[in-house]
């Protein structure tokens, strides 16, 4: 594992990108009775959006202005080393053209049928010298096997993987959902966790791997996951990511100007390299693939101090 690790345990600081159907919402559901339910990439569950109301919503998603580019050189000024985008959420919509389920960004969006946000984001971090790694959420809200016929959706998140793992080349893939509460009957086991590594380092054997691939013992994975928290001690001995949001949301949501201030966030920064961590610092691109500026306007004042210490 050391020698897998090495580029992540030297680079430190990543940006986490999250990205979905839910930002079409951008962070606000209006019931058909006028009330307004707020959340973002949880809206789905937490507003209790009806399942058809949610894929109407979802095929008017039209992210026209999402700039892989623009994104990647963002992550570079800010100091960014690596990048950690969202694949599949636990809404289940594949932010590529899965072959799977036609619940994705080609097939049920009004999304351009040539265009594929993961390929432009792979294709801008190879040309600008960046690593790109794909979150993969294991908790599936919306494929019915996942409640119905638990071992089909085990096959299916398995040629769901293998289409990311062939096409995109990941350096990481960052599980999610492990701890899914809606289905006891087949929760997912350390087995099953044990057997998705083995299948996951047959495909590229260099896959860096979280610890929420299984059930985040300090054997599991390549790194630990501490969230929205900067562990006090290295974990229980194991690598560590500390992922964070800049404001209180991780998805989109229009009304969230809770910033951290760029003296506190490059705190964190030094504070975590500085005891071996990584810090996975997150944006969340809106409905029509714009930053935020006040996640632009951040990250680009941490990237100039880092840079005028020697760090960037
Ligand atoms: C959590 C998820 O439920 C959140 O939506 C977010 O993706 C965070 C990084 O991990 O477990």
């Amino acid at each position: 594992t050391s020698a897998r690790t090495q580029w992540w345990r030297d680079d430190h600081f990543g940006m986490f990108i999250h990205y979905g159907a839910y930002s079409q919402l951008q962070g606000t559901y209006t019931r058909p009775d006028g009330s307004v339910c707020r959340d973002a990439e949880w809206i789905e569950r937490n507003c209790a959006i009806p399942k058809a109301q949610y894929e109407d919503i979802a095929a008017q998603f039209n992210p026209a202005s999402f700039d892989a580019n623009a994104i990647v050189k963002l992550a570079k000024d800010a100091g960014q080393r690596y990048i950690v985008q969202t694949a599949k959420h636990h809404e289940g919509y594949a932010m590529w053209p899965t072959k799977v389920n036609t619940w994705n960004l080609r097939d049920h969006s009004s999304f351009s049928k040539s265009r594929d946000i993961l390929a432009e984001m792979k294709a801008a971090a190879d040309s600008q010298g960046i690593k790109f790694g794909l979150y993969y959420s294991i908790w599936d809200w919306h494929n019915p096997n996942f409640t119905a016929d638990f071992p089909q959706y085990k096959k299916d998140m398995y040629a769901q993987l293998k289409e990311l793992v062939d096409n995109y080349h990941p350096a990481v893939l960052w599980f999610d959902g492990e701890w899914a509460t809606d289905n006891p009957t087949n929760p997912w086991s350390t087995a099953d966790g044990e057997a998705l590594q083995t299948y996951l380092h047959g495909l590229d054997p260099n896959l860096v791997i979280n610890n929420r691939v299984d059930k985040r013992r300090v054997v599991d994975g390549d790194y630990g996951t501490p969230e929205q928290e900067i562990p006090s001690a290295p974990v229980g001995g194991q690598l560590w990511e500390s992922c964070m949001t800049l404001n209180d949301h991780w998805g989109y949501a229009s009304y969230d100007t809770n910033w951290k201030s760029a003296t506190t966030l490059t705190r964190n920064v030094v504070d975590i390299a500085s005891r071996g961590g990584n810090y996975l610092l997150n944006i969340g691109p809106d409905k029509t693939g714009a930053v935020p500026s006040g996640a632009v306007d951040r990250l680009r004042s941490m990237g100039s101090w880092l840079s005028a210490n020697g760090q960037g």
